[in-house]
């Protein structure tokens, strides 16, 4: 094993987790921890060809895992569940050393995870379908759903483990295997996980070979996923540029795609609003995870007749947010990623200042050193909605603006690429209402004086427009993972035929 700790991670912590992989490969994939910018691990890679021998694999556990019957795939789902909550601590704190979280995030990440796999059991002795009235007497029709086939799932550095999981539970009681090309940046996570849902499987028992693989590596290994007509659904999770490359070629082969891409998401502060509890879940959604969660939100309208009330308190929060390793210091605000994610938000500053915005905070804060990128979350006040606000940048950046009339905030509100999530601060029937209908927020997510992010499990979770239109997790998501087939059976001695056609061959 290691020789020598690792920085806020220790061999012990990686073997409790299961991870069994050698850890120092010379020339291998360096693991970067955000959290001080040293390297935690060097990896070795798969090539094109592990890749095309996972999907083989894969391909042939289909045969026989599509014929178990559902509860029973259920059970593996259950047993990993049970893991999962054994190895809570553990996988926490792996998600905080890869992707920087505090202790509360990293195992509210894992627990988003147990909470699907709860779900997906319950919901594998609910995969149903429907009995539809026909119109030839002595028929009856019906709809079945079938196991859809091997499930490629690509996630994102910025939620290592749950968007794998949302995928992974749902899938495996559908029927279906799963092959994980998790980022580059936390494969650590990765192999944790998979270590923990071997111990599942070896409770399980008599699971096929293949059914669940973790595919480390670089962008070639996702294009193999992609490329495969052996891979049924492609579940990408990452920035709207990997979408827009990903979907195309999926649909090239007629492949089925599940999209979950960026946000632009925004809150609305309305007259009547409860300020200090705007104020919280602003804070939470602004500055939680650095700004890095898909959800975050990034620009906020305050009506006029509240700004001075609400952005001075808000600026207060943002001067006074602890910023830090989280590990150590207890801090709320970790760190970014890499320096290039530092380039992008200062970038973003600039261009914002330029157009006429006034910037609060967003310098560096050095904290563990020159390697790791720690910032003073920023708080713009903009003119108006233009240049950088109308794009997604992935860091703790929050656009202001005044908005005066609530029908033109709506327009305003969406007026982005973006459609993932959105919230509205009142406690005005009539706004309230008109923000979650039809001509309000265009977004996969609406919520009600509570931020854009943090949601639950049991709601389908995805957004519309350049977030790409896919949903996982909750509600009938799972109907992804599945094929439908419709069936009409015929148990009189007659054959009409619908419509009234006639066709008689005698
Ligand atoms: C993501 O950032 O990709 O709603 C997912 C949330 C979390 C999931 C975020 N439950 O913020």
């Amino acid at each position: 094993m290691l020789s020598k700790p690792l920085p806020s991670i220790t061999a012990e912590t990686l073997e409790r987790c299961g991870v069994t992989a050698a850890l120092d490969i010379e020339g291998g994939l360096p693991v970067i921890s955000p959290l001080t910018g040293e390297r935690v691990a060097s990896l070795a890679v798969h090539s094109a060809e592990d890749a095309a021998r996972a999907i083989e694999a894969a391909a042939s556990a289909f045969r026989s895992w599509r014929l178990v019957p559902a509860p029973r795939r259920g059970e593996l789902v259950r047993l990993y569940a049970e893991e999962l909550r054994k190895a809570k601590e553990e996988l926490g704190r792996m998600v905080s050393i890869e992707a920087g979280k505090s202790p509360s995030e990293g195992l509210g990440e894992v627990q988003e995870m147990i909470d699907i796999c709860d779900f997906a059991v319950g919901l594998s002795r609910q995969l149903y379908g429907l009995t539809i009235a026909t119109e030839r007497p002595g028929h009856r029709m019906m709809e079945t759903w079938h196991p859809l086939g091997v499930v490629g799932i690509i996630t994102a550095f910025n939620f290592p483990c749950a968007p794998w999981c949302w995928n992974a539970a749902l899938a495996l009681v559908c029927g279906d295997p799963v092959i994980w090309k998790p980022s580059e940046k936390t494969p650590l996570t990765a192999l944790a996980c998979q270590a923990v849902f071997e111990r599942a499987l070896a409770r399980f028992g008599d699971a096929p070979e293949g059914l669940s693989q973790v595919l480390v590596g670089g962008p070639e290994l996702g294009e193999a996923l992609v490329d495969s007509r052996k891979v049924a659904l492609i579940s990408a999770t990452g920035s709207t540029r990997m979408g827009r490359i990903v979907g195309p070629k999926v649909a090239a082969r007629f492949g089925k795609c599940i999209l979950e891409l960026g946000g632009n998401n925004a809150g609305i502060v309305c007259p009547s609003a409860d300020m200090d509890m705007a104020l919280r879940a602003i804070a939470f959604g602004a500055m939680g995870t650095a700004g890095q969660r898909c959800t975050t939100m990034r620009r906020l309208f305050v009506h006029d007749s509240v700004y001075d009330l609400l952005v001075p308190a808000l600026r207060r929060a943002y001067a006074s947010v602890s910023v830090g390793n989280p590990l150590e210091s207890g801090a709320l605000v970790g760190p970014l990623i890499d320096g290039a994610a530092f380039e992008g938000m200062q970038a973003a500053l600039k261009e914002a200042a330029d157009l006429g915005g006034t910037v609060h905070g967003g310098a560096r804060a050095s904290v563990e050193g020159a390697a790791a990128y720690y910032v003073k979350p920023a708080l713009v006040e903009m003119p108006e909605q233009a240049g950088p606000v109308l794009r997604e940048t992935f860091a703790p950046i929050l656009y202001v603006m005044k908005y005066s009339d609530f029908d033109e905030v709506l327009e305003l509100h969406n007026a982005v690429g973006g459609g993932l999530s959105s919230s509205i601060f009142t406690t005005d029937l009539r706004e309230m209402e008109t923000f979650l209908s039809a001509r309000g927020s265009d977004c996969g997510i609406a919520n009600v004086n509570i931020g854009t992010s943090g949601a639950e499990i049991g709601g389908a979770f995805g957004g519309e427009k350049e977030t790409g239109g896919g949903r996982e997790s909750g509600s009938d998501a799972w109907r992804a993972y599945m094929r439908r087939a419709t069936n009409t059976i015929n148990y009189s001695s007659e054959l009409p035929l619908a419509q009234g056609v006639v066709f008689d061959i005698d």
